[in-house]
């Protein structure tokens, strides 16, 4: 058991590289894993879920090199050129790894068994076993639907269209890449925009898809050859010093080569319209992402009602956005967030625990808080687990006013490994406890 002890701390400062995107150093290893030729991946994240996909294409017989600082070799194996593994593959946390895996993994002519933690195990797969049913593919889940899940992959699979019934970029992107093993076309069609790295690292990797306005279409059957990718910093974990920065006085950072795609930015957008200074600074494109370095000062924010197609734009960064609400003048409130509620944790409600355990007002609703912002005192916080929790309460210390303890932080190893030796170096009082659990 990691545990996180947080004294109130005055400043935040400095100049910061974040580590690599986790969705795109997943998407890396996949599609990498399956193209032909040698990718080679810098600024590779060296996570624990992102580690997790790399070690189960090793496991299907894909020669990788690394992860040395960030430096990953996959040497491809092709469409179809993928073993069956000797083992059930296990993705730990990793929500996007299971699901983008049963996609792909739908199309093979082996069969393959997939599991995780605890958290993994109570997350929902229907969304991504019930439109690979209409495709084909035939995948036994538990009786609520959770992991584990077996794939039984012996039969052709039929291109598709769907309509998602939730604005999910791990749906999308599990149908896209069985659409690969598909005969003919498989079309996917959001009812909001979602991250769309997989389409913009497909089209790198030389695989013609086809969009128009909130539909992508693939054809099955073509070829992925080879591509050098510069992972940006992930804007996800920018987005813990972006939040502190803003609510901490008289600070300032700057958080170097972070990805700005912009179906990520909605948290940029949201602390704006809560009256936060950011601005992007030297914009260039890297591989087909955008790429800036964010320079952030301190704010007085105030409370909005968030737009709800900011939603899917930031729906990683709420449990950050909800510190920020907690720090603003006057009332935030978030609707049209019920995906919250399946992520890690039950982000609605831990968080609105936690917010309750130090000082704070935050109602939870079915689909989102509503807080209205006041002085942070000390308290208690568990996190269940779920590194975005945790570093969440871990930047509240910049405006509470006595210790902070947050249970249960190991998982911050899963997106963040250096999270605490950055945010020290940036000026939080933060001391890591280890226990037997
Ligand atoms: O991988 P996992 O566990 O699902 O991770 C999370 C996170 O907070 O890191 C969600 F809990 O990010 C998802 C994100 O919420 C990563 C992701 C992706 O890379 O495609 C997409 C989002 O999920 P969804 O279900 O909205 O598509």
């Amino acid at each position: 058991m990691i545990s996180f002890t947080v004294h109130p701390s005055p400043q935040l400062h400095g100049t910061l590289r974040v580590p690599g995107d986790k969705s795109i150093s997943h998407r890396a290893i996949m599609l990498g894993a399956i193209a032909e030729g040698t990718t080679q991946v810098h600024g590779f994240l060296e996570g624990e879920d992102t580690l997790a996909t790399l070690a189960v294409f090793q496991a299907m017989g894909v020669a990788i090199e690394g992860p040395r600082q960030g430096q990953v070799t996959i040497h491809g194996v092709g469409l179809q050129g993928l073993k069956p593994p000797a083992a059930p593959l296990y993705l730990g946390n990793s929500g996007t790894s299971i699901r983008l895996l049963t996609g792909l993994l739908a199309g093979q002519s082996f069969a393959v068994e997939m599991h995780g933690d605890a958290s993994l195990s109570r997350r929902p797969m229907r969304r991504v076993t019930a439109p690979l049913a209409q495709m084909g593919a035939c995948i036994q889940t538990t009786e609520a639907g959770t992991p584990p899940l077996k794939i039984i992959g012996t039969q052709p699979l039929m291109g598709i269209h769907y309509p998602l019934p939730v604005a999910s970029a791990q749906v999308k992107s599990c149908l896209l890449l069985a659409g690969l093993y598909a005969k003919g076309t498989t079309c996917v069609v959001e009812p909001a925009p979602t991250r769309d790295h997989t389409e913009r690292m497909l089209t790198g990797f030389g695989y013609s898809i086809q969009q128009e306005g909130q539909q992508v279409c693939l054809q099955g059957g073509g070829k992925l050859r080879a591509m050098t990718i510069d992972v940006p910093a992930d804007l996800s974990s920018a987005a813990f010093f972006i939040v502190g920065a803003t609510i901490a006085n008289n600070s300032q950072v700057l958080l170097q080569h972070v990805g700005i795609n912009p179906t990520r930015t909605g948290v940029i957008d949201i602390l704006r319209l809560m009256g936060a200074k950011i601005t992007f600074q030297n914009q260039r494109d890297i591989g087909g992402e955008p790429v800036a370095d964010i320079l952030v000062q301190s704010s007085s924010l105030h409370g909005i009602e968030i737009p709800r197609e900011l939603v899917p734009l930031a729906i990683d960064e709420f449990p950050i956005l909800f510190i920020a609400a907690a720090c603003a003048k006057g009332k935030t409130v978030l609707t049209g967030a019920e995906e919250l509620r399946v992520k890690e944790s039950d982000r609605i409600q831990v968080m609105a625990d936690g917010l309750q355990a130090v000082g704070i007002d935050a109602q939870p609703t079915p689909d989102g808080m509503i807080i209205h912002g006041g002085q942070l005192a000390g308290g208690t916080v568990k996190s269940h687990g779920d590194h975005r929790i945790a570093m969440a309460f871990t930047m509240a210390a910049l405006r509470a006013t006595d210790t902070i303890m947050i249970e249960d932080c190991a998982n911050v190893a899963t997106s963040f490994p250096n999270f605490v030796q950055l945010a020290q170096q940036a000026g939080i009082n933060l001391y890591q406890q280890e226990s037997k659990a």
